[in-house]
């Protein structure tokens, strides 16, 4: 059996509220979409897609060594963002703000091992991002106001640690995606 399959960083609970706030603020601005639900939010560092259990448990092996002692990530909540446009919303985003090179260093280190492995990944440049909605392709296109976005973000707020980092499977469903935490690594 083969299993959908991901890397991510996961927040603590008092930034997944924060979050949920704001996805309040939004839903005013954008009723069609789909809202992120706050157990499922995190930030994706590498999308592995359909890969075998064994697969899976080579990750977990391989990951271990190269991630002992590394340090998590200092981070604050950062600007908005929308994929692939603003006048074409499909993803609405946060970005994060803060020290952020150990976040390019887990990036990366977690990239070699995975390549190393023979593992083949989606190749997109790392635009760390927190998805706070999705809006279906089927949907009416919108446009969203930039400005009136940003606005609704409440200052840079409060700093936080991203120290777990959980390889998850997904199961898609009609009624979202159901994310199974298969192992996580803690991080300094
Ligand atoms: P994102 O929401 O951070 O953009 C689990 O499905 C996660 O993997 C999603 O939250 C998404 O990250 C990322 N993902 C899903 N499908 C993907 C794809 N085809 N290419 C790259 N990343 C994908």
């Amino acid at each position: 059996m083969k299993l959908r399959t991901f890397l991510a960083l996961d927040f603590p609970p008092e930034i997944l509220r924060v979050l949920t706030l704001i996805q309040e603020k939004y839903k005013k601005l954008v009723p069609q979409a789909k809202w992120v639900r706050s157990s499922n939010i995190h930030l994706t560092l590498h999308f592995l897609g359909d890969i075998s259990e064994t697969d899976v448990a080579l990750i977990i092996k391989e990951l271990r060594e190269p991630l002992t002692n590394k340090s998590g990530v200092l981070a604050k909540l950062g600007e908005p963002g929308v994929f692939p446009s603003w006048d074409n919303p499909r993803v609405l985003w946060l970005s994060l703000a803060g020290k952020l090179p150990p976040l390019y260093d887990l990036h990366n280190v977690t990239l070699q091992t995975l390549v190393k492995n023979g593992f083949t990944l989606v190749k997109r440049d790392f635009c760390p991002h927190i998805t706070l909605a999705r809006i279906s392709a089927h949907k009416r296109s919108i446009s969203l106001d930039r400005s009136v976005i940003n606005k609704l973000v409440p200052g840079k707020g409060q700093e936080f640690k991203l120290d777990k980092l959980t390889l998850y499977t997904s199961k898609l469903t009609p009624t979202g995606p159901i994310y199974t935490k298969q192992h996580t690594f803690l991080l300094q």
